[in-house]
């Protein structure tokens, strides 16, 4: 046997073995390092016969390049091997239970955002979203509430430019414009989120949490705005009936425009809602202003709809009997700990006051 077939079948042998990248290496220098048995056979070139010569380097050449091709490809083994073995050792069952496991809470907020959007859902409204950051077009103007209105002085408003063109916006208002531009009518739609205004107290925060509603289409009238809210609180606070008032009012985005208020009384310390001879003031609605309508481009001959605007943290305090509102924004644990929700509870409809 030459000896170029007696390197390579003991080569073949060796590499059958089971190899790590440090055997695999050490067979390659032993082949092709300075001294090693394919190099050491380039060395005798020089000194073979004329007649052999050609054809013993074309067959070096062409053992030489097998070999590497073989050892190449055995790496390229080696390697993927450890890939899966070391993926096959790191793997998580995820399915086992936790071993430690502090469990979060929902911020009543939070959840009260969730259940305001089960409940709206329920009679076809979809849930949209806008920016904190506004300008003062969507804030402001296209609302029918121009330049020097005096509304605008009555909203505290954070201006973020000299110029007064972004705002932080003062009601979620803007996101029914947004969505009005953008689409056609009809819209059935809730608008929920963080608001600003410069006012801070008791019972004022800078930041607080509004939702708001719109529903344009042919013929909606302001029976529909009432049978809407009326079912909307009898649901929010697990009542059967609501005794409910609306009382005439202004806004500049609506006209008619009303305030409305829900019937209560204290029982041995604790708020009824639903009877009793209190009042207790909850929302501003109204139908939404022709001119309003005329800015984003809708007919209001054709079409027309109502509007509310519902404060969700006071909400969120009456339902929950949380009395100040600056533990709401204070991200004190304790607090967090006693009013939020669990997780793994999916608000809905019914829950909440009965839990
Ligand atoms: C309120 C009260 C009354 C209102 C109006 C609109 C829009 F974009 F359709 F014109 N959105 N929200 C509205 C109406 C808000 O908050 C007390």
């Amino acid at each position: 046997m030459s000896d170029l077939k007696k390197i390579k079948e003991e080569f073949l042998l060796k590499l059958n073995q089971k190899l790590n990248l440090t055997d695999i290496n050490q067979i390659k220098s032993n082949l092709f390092g300075k001294n090693g048995l394919i190099s050491s056979q380039f060395k005798k070139i020089g000194s073979l016969a004329e007649n052999e010569r050609k054809k013993f380097a074309s067959d070096l050449n062409i053992t030489k390049d097998e070999l590497q091709n073989l050892i190449d490809t055995k790496i390229k083994q080696i390697q993927d091997a450890e890939i899966i073995e070391k993926l096959e050792k790191e793997k998580i069952d995820i399915t086992l239970p936790e071993r430690t496991f502090v469990r979060g809470k929902i911020h009543p907020v939070s959840q009260t955002i969730d259940e305001i959007s089960s409940i709206f859902s329920e009679i076809g409204f979809c849930v949209e979203e806008g920016p904190d950051v506004e300008n003062e077009y969507n804030n402001f103007t296209a609302l029918n509430t121009p330049d020097n209105h005096p509304a605008r002085d009555m909203h505290d408003t954070f201006y973020l430019d000299e110029k007064k063109e972004k705002l932080l916006r003062t009601h979620t208002s803007p996101v029914q414009i947004r969505t009005m531009l953008k689409d056609k009518p009809p819209f059935k739609i809730i608008a929920p989120g963080r608001t600003y205004r410069s006012d801070s107290d008791q019972t004022h925060a800078p930041m607080f949490h509004q939702v708001e509603g719109l529903y344009i289409d042919k013929n909606v009238n302001m029976g529909h705005l009432k049978g809407c809210l009326n079912y909307f609180i009898k649901e929010f606070f697990e009542v059967k009936k609501i005794k409910m008032r609306f009382r005439p009012s202004h806004f500049p985005f609506t006209e008619p425009s009303a305030e409305v208020d829900i019937g209560y009384e204290i029982k041995d310390g604790k708020i009824i809602i639903g009877e009793g001879d209190k009042w207790l003031e909850i929302l501003g609605c109204g139908m939404v202003h022709p001119n309003v309508l005329k800015n984003v481009k809708i007919d209001s001959t054709r079409f027309q709809g109502y509007a509310f605007g519902i404060g969700i943290d006071r909400l969120a305090m009456l339902k929950y009997g949380i009395n100040d509102l600056r533990a709401f924004f204070e991200c004190d644990y304790r607090w967090l700990n006693h009013f939020g929700f669990d997780p793994l509870d999916v608000p809905s409809n019914y829950r909440g006051l009965s839990r």
